[in-house]
């Protein structure tokens, strides 16, 4: 890890195991904490996600925060305080979350459109789904390329719970889909900077109209209200789709015939060659590939004992769930099938894998390589565009690991 952060000063001195539990430290162990005091001084988060843990997060800016990689542990969830953040406008203020129930979004591209409110939505279902929530960019900090924007690793992602009410229920309500309805756009209910073109900043997004099957307006996550800084009051989930596509205070779902003029959707996210211009005749960032990466065990700490360690880490498949994964301790040239552990959440979650190896003392180069249940197979490689998006090379996420 490249990246290091450390907690705020005032935490550093709040050392009573009461003032630990308050600040929903209470289980971190003496070691983070200790690898946390070490690093050096590092950004605070920012307010509207000061709830978050800082031991557990790499604070790149006030609206850019990753999990670091030693925090993912084992049981497939991610906890809330410790989930990455991506705003691409500020966070809407706070007080949208003073009346949940009187939150509206208005629903277009239907037989009867129409504003609902999130009470309303509340009485036309409720279903419950486990997505891995993840930025098109993770990984981009492993281009050589060094394309802009946020050089995440691997944890500007996570694995949440959502509930809310599936979309196709608002839209049955709603007599159904208007002709020629294409693609389902939802726009961000964030307050718009003035003395620019709209266009220009405001976070909107289509997807292929297939994804309303799984799309949810979700106002749950990990089984609580939620939180502004991940969409709160409503959010429209777009289950194994990239992060982008996720939109948090949504205000508007359309269902239309063209993609969104936003500059976001038009050139934003798109898998440009390199060495060309962002345009809208490129591929979007959409369904997300086949990835796994090791959280498990890591080089942060200094060298391993010799001896058994647990090989652990995540594999998903997009829209599609994992068939396996495998491990490798010498850098791919050699593979063994690792053991997926822990509760199937279904095809748009994360599994965790695992497997028992003994290492030697020298150098070990660990990789996972995961396969879908369609057989699509990680690829070795990353595919070069100029944004740094869906990077899914095995070998980019390879660790070292030093045995002495
Ligand atoms: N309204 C709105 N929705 C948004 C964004 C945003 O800036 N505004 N960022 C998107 C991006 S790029 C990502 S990766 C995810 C991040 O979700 P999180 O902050 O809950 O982790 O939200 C997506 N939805
Ligand atoms: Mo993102």
């Amino acid at each position: 890890m490249t990246h290091s952060t450390t907690l705020p000063r005032r935490h550093l001195l709040a050392g009573s195991a009461a003032a630990l539990g308050a600040l929903g430290l209470a289980g971190w162990t003496g070691n983070a904490r200790a690898q946390a005091a070490a690093a050096p001084a590092a950004k605070p988060l920012p307010a509207y996600a000061g709830w978050k843990t800082p031991e557990a997060l790499i604070v790149h800016s006030t609206s850019t925060l990753e999990t670091r990689r030693s925090a993912f542990g084992t049981s497939v969830i991610t906890p809330s305080n410790q989930l990455y953040v991506r705003n691409n406008l500020p966070a809407p203020d706070a007080a949208i979350l003073d009346n949940r129930d009187a939150w509206s979004v208005s629903i277009e591209g239907v037989k009867n459109p129409r504003s609902l409110t999130l009470a309303e939505l509340r009485t036309l279902g409720v279903e419950t789904v486990a997505t891995v929530l993840q930025c098109s960019g993770n990984g981009r900090g492993f281009f050589p390329s060094k394309p802009s924007g946020t050089p995440w690793q691997v944890g500007a992602a996570g694995c949440v719970v959502w509930s809310g009410v599936p979309l196709r229920n608002v839209v049955a309500a709603l007599g159904g889909l208007a002709d020629g309805a294409a693609y389902l756009t939802g726009t961000g209910g964030e307050k718009l900077p003035e003395g620019v073109d709209p266009l220009t900043v405001l976070v909107e997004r289509s997807v292929p109209v297939k994804a309303l099957d799984d799309a949810l307006l979700a106002w749950e996550m990990n089984g609580e209200p939620l939180s502004l800084a991940h969409g709160g009051p409503l959010r429209l989930v777009v289950p194994g789709y990239q992060g982008v596509n996720n939109i948090k205070y949504v205000k508007r779902v359309a269902f239309t015939a063209a993609q969104s003029q936003a500059r976001i959707m038009s050139h934003g996210y798109r898998m440009s060659p390199p060495g060309s211009k962002a345009s809208p005749d490129q591929p979007s960032v959409w369904e997300m590939g086949v990835k796994s990466w090791i959280n498990g065990p890591l080089a942060d700490k200094g060298a391993l004992k010799p001896g058994q360690v647990q090989v652990h880490g995540v594999a998903f498949g997009g829209t599609r769930g994992i068939k396996g994964v495998e491990v490798s301790v010498d850098g791919g040239k050699t593979w063994q099938a690792a053991k997926l552990i822990g509760p199937d959440l279904g095809p748009f979650a994360w599994r965790q894998f695992a497997l028992p190896v003994r290492l030697e003392a020298g150098t070990h180069v660990l990789a996972s390589r995961a396969t879908d249940t369609a057989g699509n197979v990680q690829a070795e490689q990353r595919e070069e565009n100029l944004g740094g998006y869906n990077n899914a090379s095995w070998r980019d996420h390879a660790v070292t690991v030093t045995v002495a």
